[in-house]
């Protein structure tokens, strides 16, 4: 598990060079718009549970075969699995968001959870549908700027938004 840091340092030293002037004024932009990072994760994380609900139900009406008897989120106990891993992967896409770097995504939650669907039967394409609805409501709660001191979030937007493209792109 990487940070923007440490993947710098892991790239630099496998070829034997100091930082490169590039690498380091990545970071200090990294570091320059810190709170506006903060800021993104708080928000997703304060919202989760509205996020999570609001992906589901908007899955569940798209597609209502997955609830209806037989589909993958019929009875209690696969809804409840349902749920569960949509706010798994919306923790890890924080994670991410909040260390700068995918590797925690994709090491500790997209490794191996194509085949792990597989096994099971559920739908890739449907958890991928569920991902991308949590994008769009982690997105527009991110970008809310009632409130709040205008400034360009055009490229921490674009970032949050290719992990969630990340992990719906490992199931799909
Ligand atoms: C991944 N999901 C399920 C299981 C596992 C995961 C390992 C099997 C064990 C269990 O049921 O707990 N676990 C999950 C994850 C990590 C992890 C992401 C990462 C670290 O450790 N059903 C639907 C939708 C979709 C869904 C399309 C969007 O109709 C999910 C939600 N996942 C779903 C369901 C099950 C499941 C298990 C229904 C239960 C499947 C079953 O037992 O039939």
């Amino acid at each position: 598990m990487l940070d923007a840091f440490a993947k710098v340092v892991a790239q630099a030293d496998t070829r034997g060079e100091y930082l490169s002037a590039n690498q380091i004024d990545a970071l200090i932009a990294m570091v320059a718009d810190g709170n506006k990072r903060m800021d993104a994760v708080n928000r997703i994380t304060s919202n989760s549970s509205k996020i999570v609900a609001d992906a589901a139900r908007a899955l569940f009406a798209e597609q209502p075969a997955l609830i209806a008897p037989g589909g993958n989120a019929y009875t209690n106990r696969r809804m409840a699995a349902c749920l569960r891993d949509m706010e798994i992967i919306l923790r890890y896409v924080t994670y991410a968001i909040f260390t700068g770097d995918a590797s925690v995504l994709e090491d500790r939650c997209l490794n191996g959870l194509r085949e792990t669907y597989l096994a099971l039967g559920t739908p890739g394409a449907s958890v991928a549908a569920g991902v991308s609805k949590m994008k769009d409501a982690a997105l527009s709660i991110v970008g809310d700027t009632n409130g709040i001191t205008l400034g360009d979030c055009s490229s921490l937007m674009s970032e949050i938004g290719g992990y969630f493209d990340k992990a719906a792109a490992s199931v799909a």
